[in-house]
């Protein structure tokens, strides 16, 4: 366990924030898939969840809004023997980041991403996000959101990801079983989407509404299955399917980039 944060900085989270539960657990994941935090990189754009980082021990690139997964990608490349985890959340990925998490789904760099959904935005205090309901209001959508949500699972589905999966805030034992599912996986990119209910700006998507809905996926379910999958992923209401949903096998970009299979770039070109 940390001992102390990389940065000397008071946690700016709200009491009750869901946050807290998936850096507690990142922690434990980390300890239990056996990573060196040296070999350790976290990389987030901008918002709340995208301030974990700083409040853990690891190498860190905190960049700009929505652009967490190519800097990610490029650090990934410079060095594929680093573990190189996005911690980041619903907005920043799937509205301003979303065409760069698209695209590198498809070109299966193996990079983690570990999305803190509270399905709002939190840290400019309370607009709606991609993955806000229809109907729930804000203090700009007065009268209810009017698109339909983004959804990321189905999408990643479709683009045949090479992991996908679902966790929530409110149960930490399984979240930590998804986390270390995802950072031991060597199939290339992984998609892992944390409910997390925001006590602040999201009254409706509480820690009681998700407790209510959230259902672990049975054993029989075969991630390898991509109907069943995307029946799962498009599954939300009444019950919310929670863990491994999706599997894909193919080679990462990493194994078939010529120019890596010298070693590291940062290796070949260091002195
Ligand atoms: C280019 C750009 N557009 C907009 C913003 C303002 N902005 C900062 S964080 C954010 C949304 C964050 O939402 P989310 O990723 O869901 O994180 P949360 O704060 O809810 O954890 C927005 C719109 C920005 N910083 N840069």
């Amino acid at each position: 366990m940390i001992e102390k944060p990389f940065f000397d900085s008071d946690i700016a989270w709200c009491p009750g924030c869901g946050n807290f539960s998936i850096l507690r657990t990142f922690d434990k994941a980390v300890a239990e898939a056996g990573i060196d935090r040296r070999q350790l990189v976290l990389v987030s754009g901008i918002g709340q969840a995208a301030k974990l980082p700083h409040y853990t021990q690891a190498n860190v690139f905190n960049g700009l809004h929505g652009r967490a997964v190519p800097a990610a990608v490029g650090i990934k490349l410079a060095n594929h023997e680093l573990e190189v985890v996005i911690t980041s959340g619903d907005g920043d990925m799937y509205g301003e980041g979303g065409n760069h998490l698209l695209h590198n789904i498809r070109r299966n760099v193996g990079v983690k991403a570990f999305v803190h959904n509270n399905m709002v935005y939190g840290l400019t205090k309370g607009q709606a996000s991609p993955t806000s309901e229809i109907g729930f209001k804000t203090k700009l959508q007065v009268h209810g959101v009017m698109s339909l949500p983004f959804n990321p699972l189905a999408i990643a589905i479709a683009e045949q990801c090479s992991f996908v999966a679902r966790a929530f805030a409110g149960d930490p034992k399984h979240l930590q079983e998804m986390m270390v599912a995802a950072l031991q996986h060597e199939g290339g990119f992984a998609l892992l989407d944390i409910l997390q209910p925001c006590p602040t700006y999201n009254r409706v998507n509480t820690f009681k509404w998700y407790r209510d809905r959230v259902r672990k996926i049975g054993e029989e379910h075969d991630p390898y299955d991509r109907q069943k999958a995307l029946d799962l992923a498009f599954r939300w209401g009444e019950e919310i399917p929670i863990g491994l949903i999706y599997k894909h096998d193919r080679p990462t970009f990493e194994s078939q980039f010529e120019v890596l299979k010298k070693g590291a770039l940062v290796a070949q070109y260091s002195r």
